[in-house]
């Protein structure tokens, strides 16, 4: 029984369509990270991730074609990490966040950079065949030493994502600039 419990959990911590951590995970995830970060004084950055364009995606290719996409970004993301309490998550539908503790803006910028390139280096094809037009993400990054509550982290991160679709979409936005990086 206690085993079964314990695979109960572990499975309810996993979305199911894209076998990465889930929403559940990220909160639970971000709460204690932040507590920590909190007591420590020490930074910690927030990537929110969306598939561009995503819903004419699916119109074009069916949702099952879509949720391969998922997938294939999903995994994308998370084998971009590298330290062991980086979290890639899915947020909810096709976005994502990325949670990355003890990591400054600086070190959170090289991510989302890396990130948007492993994506678009994927060429999944998007629009008409003979289109040489691949799927892509916009990322908006936040870096705070907390103090207050973790979704502040949340709503700055956002914030910048909604500028990184502004200002084109596949790109990457944080507080204090917005860059594409094409390389
Ligand atoms: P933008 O570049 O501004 O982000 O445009 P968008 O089309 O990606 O944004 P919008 O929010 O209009 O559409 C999101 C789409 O994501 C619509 C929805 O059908 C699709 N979507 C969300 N979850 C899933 C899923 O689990 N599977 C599939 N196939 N599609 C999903
Ligand atoms: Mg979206
Ligand atoms: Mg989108």
């Amino acid at each position: 029984m206690m085993e079964l419990n314990q695979k109960l959990e572990r499975l309810s911590a996993i979305d199911g369509l894209t076998g990465i951590a889930n929403r559940r995970q990220f909160d639970e995830a971000l709460n204690r990270l932040w507590r920590r970060a909190l007591r420590e004084s020490s930074p910690i950055s927030l990537i929110m991730i969306d598939i561009d364009h995503f819903k004419s995606y699916n119109d074009t290719y069916g949702h099952l074609a879509g949720d391969d996409c998922l997938r294939v970004v999903a995994q994308a993301l998370s084998q971009t990490v590298k330290r062991p309490f980086d979290l890639v998550s899915r947020y909810g539908g096709e976005e994502f966040a990325v949670i990355l503790p003890d990591t400054n803006r600086e070190g959170a910028m090289l991510m989302a950079h890396e990130m948007r390139r492993t994506v678009e280096a994927l060429a999944v094809p998007r629009g008409q065949p003979d289109q040489n037009d691949h799927v892509t993400v916009s990322a908006g990054v936040a870096s705070l030493i907390p103090s207050g509550e973790p979704s502040s982290l949340i709503a700055a991160a956002d914030a910048c994502l909604y500028q990184a679709k502004r200002s084109g979409r596949n790109r990457v936005a944080c507080t204090l600039e917005t860059e594409k990086i094409s390389a």
